[in-house]
């Protein structure tokens, strides 16, 4: 469990192999933790994800996810992912659990291992932040992933704090 770590703080200052995003389907930038990862990146960022190919008219369909280069930040990717609108789009327990498992996923494929990992969904998209957190930890604690390291940088005392309550939960093993 060690390989799951929490942080309070801007997910833009983070040193790793990949940075991931919670954008949205266009995948050309946006508010929140989307709008300060591409203001960090720089230009770089917003050219690569126009080179991603669209399918029906969207680069990334919710619940999948897209890798390109970092432009400025210090990452060698950016994994882009799009979570559920809570209360909008059908199913979406399963759809943020997706958005996690291609993100891993396109990450191990990368040679990835250490990855740093917003709340997805948990902001704009208004994802319960107590049932996201079951999500996102019990994704991220699959044996799948056991190779990766994640950090999850949580904007907030209080969601960092229910995050905590929820890890400290699957480690007593209830
Ligand atoms: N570092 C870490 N976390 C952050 C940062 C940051 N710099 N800034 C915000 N957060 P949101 P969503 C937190 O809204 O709900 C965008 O416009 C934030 O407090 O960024 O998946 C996209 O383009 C919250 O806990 O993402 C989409 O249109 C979490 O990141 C839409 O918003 C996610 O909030 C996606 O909505």
């Amino acid at each position: 469990m060690t390989r799951v770590k929490l942080l309070q703080g801007d997910i833009t200052t983070a040193e790793v192999d990949a940075i991931v995003n919670a954008a949205n389907e266009v995948m050309l930038g946006g508010g929140g933790v989307d709008g300060a990862i591409h203001r960090a990146a720089g230009p770089a960022l917003l050219a690569a994800c126009r080179e991603v190919p669209q399918v029906s008219g969207v680069r990334c369909p919710t619940g999948e996810a897209r890798i390109t280069a970092a432009g400025a930040l210090k990452a060698r990717f950016v994994i882009h992912t799009v979570g559920p609108r809570y209360g909008i789009d059908a199913n979406p327990a399963q759809l943020l659990a997706d958005a996690y498992r291609s993100t891993y996923r396109l990450a191990l494929e990368h040679g990835c291992s250490r990855l740093a990992i917003p709340a997805i969904s948990c902001g704009v998209y208004g994802y319960p932040l107590d049932e996201a957190a079951r999500i996102a930890l019990g994704v991220s604690l699959e044996d799948e992933f056991n190779s990766l390291e994640m950090a999850f940088y949580l904007f907030g005392e209080e969601i960092y704090t229910i995050w905590e309550t929820v890890l400290a939960e699957y480690k007593a093993g209830t």
